[in-house]
């Protein structure tokens, strides 16, 4: 019986009173089985040899345990010494007469290891040498670690080592849908234990990992790449049709950048800017616009701007590669830009695109906001490359090439020449022309303007034109201004008003070395008091101040022969508001504004000198054949082709009231201030084609509004 009291099989021996007993038990051949090492679990009782009385010194408390290997059954041809001893297996507990009273048996239990073995099969044997045994059970077992999957690696079942302390190293196997990211590997410990589990696989890209297994992403996610991750949703605007995706494809007309990973968004192309506005300068232009109400969902935007010139007469030409983008005309990155060096007085087209990084992945050409431009008047460019000619020792002849720019007819070229004292050093061609009389260098700059009073001769305040009224003699004072012109250079053509003191007529000029130039001419006529005279040169000498494209300029005088004239460039298209109604709605309110910008220019620069016109008007400026407006002053003189009811009358005061700032004319109070007042006059004048200010309103009645 056994602890539980159940009957079992036992081998026995118990010849504990004879010496020298050596009994033997031999299993049947064992095959090995791949094992290396094998366990031996004995189970059995051995009596108390103090138990029985009369056996001391025969009876034992021990017995022996043998192997043998071969590879194969050899029957009973082996000899006791040919066995190896594996362990003296003594009891833990022996059973005591007490025990043997109830008839139970206290099993032993006692396991032992054995190897390396080599053949394919072994025996075992147990000796007794006068003990009292029952072996109840022999079990030869070797251990093996079991075959596992451990961090996405499959490890098979394999057996321990050949000895008590050695590991045999596993390779593990990545599941399916994994790759390795360290070589995963495992340890099975002689004790059939796995250890140390070293490197390991993830999931491929489009799987995610589940209980030690890769399952695939479902529709409408994806896993970009092999790792620990989870599959994620598709980004805004794309999609997965399939399980176990890479990536998620856009949406159709949504984009993703070469160099947006695959978790970006999908975007598209941005719209077009919004809210373009430019501002013209003579022949370069500002654009500025808004950004796109759509930027695709994208935030490198960028610009770019495409440019066509159109001349009245055939198609547009592209001019995005000649003028002068600042700071470029691709790649903007703020919404603005300014070209330079355009053609003056012509139309171009500009188209203002929005971009971004998938733009160019789209097949719709992108919509641009379109601005159109008229340029305006500009100086010409510069003149290079002078050649020269024929020098001699008191003349020298000067050639060069039209400017690559004229900007419109080039009406006359100035030159300048300076007397050389030393290398490097000029003398004011001023200082050797005061004794000349007159000169067309004085009215150059006004900064070298020369101031005559009492006789001596010093610089004025540069920055204020001088009234000739504050000198005694007029008549000599104008050559300190204008030049003196010859009659015979004249040649008067025909009459085009009439003034105050007698005739305005156009005429041509012939001077040395230059094209006849078309001129205007105001005469002086014959009878004049010595005040008409002064009044009339002192209205030269003013002029002769002035030097702006946008006043009219003085060519000159004639004053050493009869008739005394005034004349000034020949403005061809007459004065502005007669201009404005021959042309009634046939300008751009660009090109209005574009007439107004060079009255206004004109007026700066006269209020900067500190001059005061005090008569402001539509009829006051002259237009020329490029539609450059000057501001001009006729005065009580009116050219003939002009409307009657455009002048003003002079009843009382001789103040254009309509014109006229309310203090000036309430106390006669003119500065720039109320000049200020006249040129918003003008701008209504203009912007309504040259209607008359405030209508049919009595003056009564607009200086009470
Ligand atoms: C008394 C007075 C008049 N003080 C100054 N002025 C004055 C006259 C001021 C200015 C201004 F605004 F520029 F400062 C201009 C003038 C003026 O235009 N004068 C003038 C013009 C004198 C003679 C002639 C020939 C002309 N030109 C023309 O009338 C004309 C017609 C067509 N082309 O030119």
């Amino acid at each position: 019986m056994d602890e539980y009291f159940s009957p079992i099989h036992t081998y026995q021996v118990c010849n504990v009173m004879s010496p020298s007993q050596n009994n033997w038990l031999r299993t049947s051949w064992i095959p090995r089985e791949g094992a290396r090492r094998i366990y031996i679990e004995l189970k059995f009782t051995l009596r108390d040899c103090n138990s029985m009385p009369g056996v001391l010194g025969t009876c034992k408390e021990t017995f022996n345990m043998y192997y043998y290997e071969s590879d194969r059954d050899v029957g009973s041809s082996i000899r006791e010494n040919q066995f190896i001893k594996i362990d003296t297996i003594a009891a833990d507990e022996s059973f005591t007469g007490v025990d043997l009273g109830v008839r139970r048996l206290k099993l032993n239990t006692e396991v032992r290891g054995v190897g390396p073995l080599n053949r394919r099969g072994f025996y075992l044997a147990f000796q007794d040498i006068g003990a009292c045994i029952a072996l109840t059970s022999v079990r030869v077992y070797y251990k093996h670690c079991v075959g596992v999957s451990r961090n996405l690696a499959v490890f098979t079942d394999v057996v321990t080592g050949a000895d008590s302390s050695s590991l045999v190293e596993v390779r593990g196997q990545c599941v399916d849908h994994a790759e390795e990211r360290d070589t995963p590997k495992m340890y099975c410990s002689a004790e059939g234990e796995w250890l140390v589990p070293i490197g390991r696989c993830v999931c491929s890209a489009g799987f995610e990992e589940h209980r030690e297994s890769c399952e695939p992403c479902e529709v409408g996610f994806y896993k970009p790449a092999a790792g620990d991750g989870v599959c994620g949703k598709c980004p805004q605007h794309s999609h997965s049709e399939t399980r176990a995706a890479v990536s998620c494809p856009c949406d159709s007309n949504y984009y993703r950048a070469a160099d947006d990973p695959p978790a970006a968004v999908c975007s598209r192309p941005p719209s077009a800017p919004v809210n373009v506005i430019s501002s013209v300068n003579g022949t370069s232009v500002v654009l500025e616009w808004d950004r796109p109400l759509d930027t695709g969902g994208r935030s490198d935007l960028q610009y770019g701007v495409l440019c066509q010139k159109c001349s009245v007469e055939g198609p547009c030409e592209d001019c995005t590669a000649s003028p002068g983008f600042i700071p470029r005309h691709t790649g903007l990155m703020e919404p603005r830009v300014t070209v330079l060096n355009l053609v003056a007085h012509t139309n171009y087209s500009f188209c203002i695109l929005a971009t971004n990084a998938v733009t160019h992945l789209s097949n719709e050409a992108s919509p641009c906001a379109i601005v159109n431009i008229t340029t305006n008047q500009a100086a010409p460019s510069e003149v290079l490359a002078i050649r020269q000619e024929n020098t001699s020792q008191n003349s020298v002849i000067l050639l060069w090439h039209e400017p690559n720019q004229p900007n419109g007819v080039i009406l006359e070229y100035d030159v300048k020449y300076y007397e050389k004292i030393q290398e490097g050093n000029y003398k004011s061609d001023n200082m050797y022309c005061i004794h000349c009389g007159y000169s067309k260098a004085f009215q150059d700059s006004d900064e070298e303007k020369m101031h005559y009073q009492n006789g001596h001769v010093s610089f004025p305040d540069a920055r204020f034109y001088i009234d000739p009224h504050t000198y005694e003699d007029p008549c000599q004072t104008v050559h300190e201004f204008a030049r003196e012109i010859e009659a015979s250079r004249i040649k008067i053509e025909k009459i085009i008003g009439s003034g105050e003191f007698g005739e305005v007529c156009y005429g041509r000029m012939r001077l040395p070395g230059k094209r006849d130039a078309a001129v205007a001419l105001k005469t002086l006529k014959a009878g004049y008091t010595e005040k008409q005279k002064k009044d009339f040169l002192a209205e030269a000498s003013i002029m002769a101040q002035f030097d702006h494209p946008n006043v009219i300029h003085l060519e000159g005088v004639v004053t050493r022969s009869k008739p005394v004239m005034i004349i000034t460039e020949y403005m061809e298209n007459g004065s502005l508001d007669a201009f404005l109604r021959r042309h009634d709605g046939q300008f751009t309110i660009i090109q209005l504004v574009g007439l107004l910008r060079g009255i206004a220019a004109g007026m700066t620069y006269l209020s900067d000198l500190g001059y005061i016109h005090r008569d402001l008007a539509a009829r006051n400026i002259l237009v020329n054949s490029n539609f450059v407006c000057k501001v001009s002053d006729f005065g009580l003189s009116r050219v003939l082709e002009d409307d009657p009811d455009a002048a003003y009358t002079t009843s009382g005061g001789k103040i254009p009231i309509r014109w006229t700032a309310p203090e000036a004319i309430a106390y006669r109070k003119f500065s720039s201030a109320s000049d200020v007042w006249s040129y918003g006059i003008v701008m209504w004048e203009v912007m309504s084609y040259g209607e008359r200010p405030y209508w049919n309103l009595t003056n009564r009645d607009v200086s009470m509004v």
